[in-house]
This record gives C-alpha cells, structure tokens and sequence, in this order.
C-alpha cells in the first residue's frame, strides 16, 4: 500500500462526523419518540452540572414530560438534515468524502425503545440518507447509540440499570443490521462509552434519587452497555458476514502535571477509567484494576452467568475513538486549584498549552501519543471518529467564514495524526467532527461551530438554514484530494 509523504495511504477513509441528535432535527415527526439527547434543550445552562454536563433529577424529567417546562432552542431542531440530508450529502461529496460517520436515532426506530415492532416511517429515512451517499460513492459509518436512549427506557427501566435494556438494544441492533446489511458496512455500538461515568443521564439514560450510590448504578448500567455491545458484535458479524463493528471512546492521555510518581499513578488510573470499557470490549474480560477498583468501593455488579462467555467472544474488530484535547492531573491541591471549569475529565491547566474560547486545551502531539498509546495498548485498528475546533465563527459583510483558526487547529493535528500513522499505528480513517454545523452536545448552542459548512441558525433558533461553504471548506477539500499530503 504506498503511503504519501504524510504517511496517508491511499484507501484512507477521509470524512466527517455528525450525531442524529445534533443533526437532524425534526425530533418528534413521523413517529420518533423522544430521547435522553433530545431533553438537553429543557435544562437551562445554570442548572448543567460544571456547565459540560446535562443532569435531569426525576423530578425534573416528570415536570418536563408533564409539559411544565418549555423546551428552549437549539438541540430540538438540530439543522433539519431530515429534511436537507440531499443538500448536506452533495455539498459532502463536492469535498471528496469516502465515510460519513452518522448515528441512528434509536427512538426514531424504537419510538420507546421497548416497542414490539419498529417504525416503518424512520427505517425508510435512513434507507433514503443511505442511498444518497451511497449515489457519491461514500461509505456510512453508523453509531447504533449516540447519547440517544429512548426516554421511555429511562421512564419503565432507569435507562441502562434496567438488564431488560440489553434485550431491547439487541433487538434494535439486529432490526437495522438486517435491514441495512446491503448498504453499511462500518458500524459502532456506541458514542463515547466512557462518558457514561461523568454524562450518567445523557450516556445511558439514568436519573438520580438523593442519597442512591451514583458508582453503583453507574457500573451495572457500564455492565449491561458492555454486553449489549458485545452481543451487538455477535449479531453484526452473524447478520452481515464482510461488516466492522468497533466501539468507541472519548480519548485524550492524561499527562502528570509533575514527574511526582504519585502524580504518574494519578495520571494511570485517570487513563484506566476510560480504557476499562474499551479493555472489556477489546480483550473481553474485565481486567484486574476494575475488579479491585468494585472490591475498594464496595459495588457489587451484578453479571448473568453467561456474561462472561459473552464478553470473551465478541470483542469489536477497531478502536474508534473521539480526540479534542490531552488532559493534565496533579495531585498537589494548590495546583488542582486550577482545574479548568469547563473539563469534564476534571483536567488541570496545562501551562505549555494554548486553550480554545471554551476552554478546551489545544494539543496536537497529544493526538500522535494518544494514537500510538492506544495501538500498543490493543493491537487492533483504530479508526479518528471525531476531532475538531469548535469556534463562534462569523460570517463577513461578503458572507464569508475565514475559519484560518480551524484550518490551523485541524492541519496540525492531521500533520500528527500521519506522523502516528508512519509510527506504524493502523488508522482507517478521519472522520472530523461536525464537518456542518450542528448543536453543540455539552452546551447545546450553535454558536460553538465546527463545520466546514456554516448553517444560518443561532442560538434562539433564528436564521434561514442557509449553508455556506467555510474557507476551511476548500482546504479540506484539498486535503483528501491530495491523500493528507497538501495541508
Ligand atoms: C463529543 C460528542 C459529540 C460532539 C463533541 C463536541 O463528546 O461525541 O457529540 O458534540 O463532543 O462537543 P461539543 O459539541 O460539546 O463541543
């Protein structure tokens, strides 16, 4: 296989990455019910927990579906590609995508998600969006759960604590795989697995009582997702023989903030607490860290006795993982003081490194340490599934976007991702996240733009939907054109 300059082969699969969610809109049309993704529009920014995560109590949730809370823009109405997916795949095709990474909105399907039968009207959509990228030659690459559980297992089940959940994921599994299985090929069982532990209710659906153990529910929830992943990776290789499924993770290495050995062991366990879902996935056993982690914090997960057969099995065939930022962990409290409040993971400031305006850390050759420490860690594919530069781009009296700040922040990193690749890292391709613009899923604005195509629609909802091809449009464009060479 020849590799250009920058390391790329020449069946790399270059394109972008898109949630149904954040996408689509037209939320509760044609029969699709309502998902856990679809609430973040009804909880106002000053009740997120450290303004990244959306938490719904209980109470809240009834009040919401009792109608008692009005629903304010944006994340309902994505940016209608329900309606302008011919548009959105043409202006794909015209930068030269070979994969359009897209999820499924499971509800759309599953209107409950326990429902007997599937809704015809959201099957046929996605046979019409599969279709017109198949029409420009580009593979779908399809996320079976995107932060989309259907609100009705969160309401019968508790969302994923409910073991009846895997049942009905697996049915949903094997209803798209059976009716997909001509037109897709790449497959995920779920977005960022990982982020169940810090997004509970948006990851897998759970809302909290006071007073319940968090990391109790977290983990048998984390349990049932591992096996219904598993189980989706049986059926997918059963119902679509030449078909990849992988699963996927929110990645980003954690530096120690000094060359402390407790600080190194910090930045270890921080490491370990998202490889956990993809070691089980990957190796098909629960390693030994997590066993002593349950035993020191007294959880006790409850597993079927066929669990483990399960796991062992089918493990995923690829890594997919999502890379924005590398993260930084101290454990000197002065230091820690300085925890940025906009980082999930609960990162430090990393002195040496230059942050975006939402206070994401900029690190190029953290995606090239991130890359090789995940093929070394698993000796298996991976696939770039999301990377990108969110930025409250402007549209010029001319009605241009100049996004040289994005083009920067994504040529650095493709630069590092083909040094990863020369580094002898199997990559399959790069899928740039939100390659138009969509509804940011921490903060649930439009403001925060990734797209190589911006979409006139602000934060209220206003605007004419309007696209408009970015500069960084025309670089990318160039970019897969020339296989990553011309950066
Ligand atoms: C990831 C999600 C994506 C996307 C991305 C950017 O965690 O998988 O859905 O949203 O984050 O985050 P944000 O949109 O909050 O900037």
């Amino acid at each position: 296989m020849t590799k250009t300059l920058k390391g790329f082969p020449q069946n790399f699969l270059w394109g972008g990455a898109t949630a149904a969610n954040q996408l689509e809109g037209a939320f509760d049309v044609d029969g699709k019910g309502l998902s856990s993704a679809d609430m973040i529009a009804y909880v106002p920014k000053a009740e997120r927990k450290n303004d990244h995560a959306i938490e719904i109590s209980s109470e809240r949730l009834e009040d919401i579906l009792a109608g008692k809370v009005n629903a304010r823009f944006p994340k309902r109405e994505g940016v209608d590609f329900y309606h302008r997916y011919k548009e959105d795949i043409a202006l794909f095709a015209e930068m030269g995508f070979k994969v359009f990474r897209m999820s499924i909105h499971w509800s759309r399907i599953f209107p409950n998600g326990y429902d007997a039968e599937p809704n015809e009207a959201g099957l046929q959509f996605y046979d019409n969006v599969f279709d017109e990228l198949r029409k420009y030659g580009i593979e779908p690459l399809v996320t079976l759960s995107h932060y989309e559980t259907p609100l009705g297992l969160t309401q019968k089940y508790n969302g994923w604590l409910g073991r009846e959940v895997v049942d009905h994921y697996v049915k949903y599994a094997e209803t798209v795989f059976t009716r997909y299985k001509d037109k897709v090929k790449y497959w995920m069982t779920f977005n960022e697995i990982n982020m169940l532990l810090h997004l509970p209710f948006l990851g897998a659906g759970l809302v909290f009582q006071e007073g319940e153990n968090v990391k109790q529910i977290q983990y048998q929830a984390a349990h049932h997702q591992l096996v219904a992943s598993a189980l989706a990776v049986k059926a997918c290789h059963e119902i679509i023989p030449d078909a990849k499924i992988g699963c996927m993770l929110a990645a980003g290495s954690f530096y120690p903030y000094t060359c402390n050995p407790e600080d190194v062991y910090q930045g270890m366990e921080k490491d370990r607490e998202s490889y956990f879902f993809i070691d089980v996935q990957s190796r098909g056993e629960y390693p030994g860290y997590a066993k002593r982690f349950f035993k020191d914090h007294g959880l006790n997960i409850e597993m079927e006795s066929g669990d483990a057969a399960i796991l062992k099995d089918h493990t995923v065939d690829y890594i997919g993982f999502s890379y924005y930022s590398s993260r930084t962990t101290s454990t000197d409290p002065e230091v820690v003081k300085n925890m940025t409040s906009g980082n999930v993971f609960g990162s430090v400031a990393n002195p040496y490194l230059d942050k975006s305006e939402w206070g994401w850390t900029i690190d190029p050759k953290g995606f090239r340490i991130t890359a090789n420490q995940l093929h070394d860690r698993y000796q298996k594919p991976l696939f770039v599934v999301e990377n990108g530069f969110g930025a409250n781009d402007v549209v010029s009296p001319e009605g241009e976007v100049n996004d040289d700040y994005r083009i920067d922040y994504l040529k650095r990193h493709i630069a590092e991702m083909g040094e990863a690749l020369q580094d002898g890292v199997e990559i399959i391709g790069y899928t740039s996240w939100g390659p138009i613009d969509i509804v940011s899923a921490s903060s649930g604005e439009m403001k925060k733009r990734y797209g190589y195509i911006y979409v006139d629609r602000d934060n209220e909802g206003n605007g004419s939907l309007k696209r408009i091809k970015k500069k960084s449009f025309h670089w990318y464009k160039n970019v897969i054109h020339s296989d990553g060479e011309n950066l």
